[in-house]
């Protein structure tokens, strides 16, 4: 059996981290590496891999991921402006294969991303 990805890890408690958000289908909790001042990590308690691995029976997920997006996007009084990222690949700057949602905010952000 492949190993269990960190943040496998942390849907099991295995290991610690500042989860702000929980339900049966996703769990959301602090960056470790923060990028902004408000930077979270929403992810399905689902495995899959990356964006790559998302099917049609997942749209329902999806769905649900996106609106517990907005509730932190209230919490976190991101309503100035926000961004949801998720890398994809070795050359989308992915290190985690579980699938994720980077959700940053509180300072302006600049585009194009490096
Ligand atoms: P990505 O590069 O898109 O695969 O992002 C992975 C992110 O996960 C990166 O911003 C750092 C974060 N990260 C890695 N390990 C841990 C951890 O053990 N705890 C937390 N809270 N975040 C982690």
């Amino acid at each position: 059996m492949s190993e269990k990805t960190i943040f496998k890890r942390i849907i099991d408690k295995e290991i610690p981290a500042q989860i702000v958000y929980e339900d049966d289908l996703c769990m959301a909790f602090k960056d470790v590496h923060p990028q902004a001042p408000v930077h979270i990590l929403l992810i399905p308690k689902k495995e899959i891999a990356s964006t790559d691995q998302l099917t049609e029976a997942d749209t329902p997920l999806l769905g649900h991921l996106y609106g517990v997006l907005r509730q932190l996007v209230k919490e976190f009084n991101l309503q100035d402006g926000y961004r949801v990222v998720t890398n994809c690949g070795q050359n989308g700057g992915q290190t985690v294969y579980h699938l994720h949602f980077h959700l940053l905010g509180g300072r302006p952000l600049l585009w194009p991303p490096g």
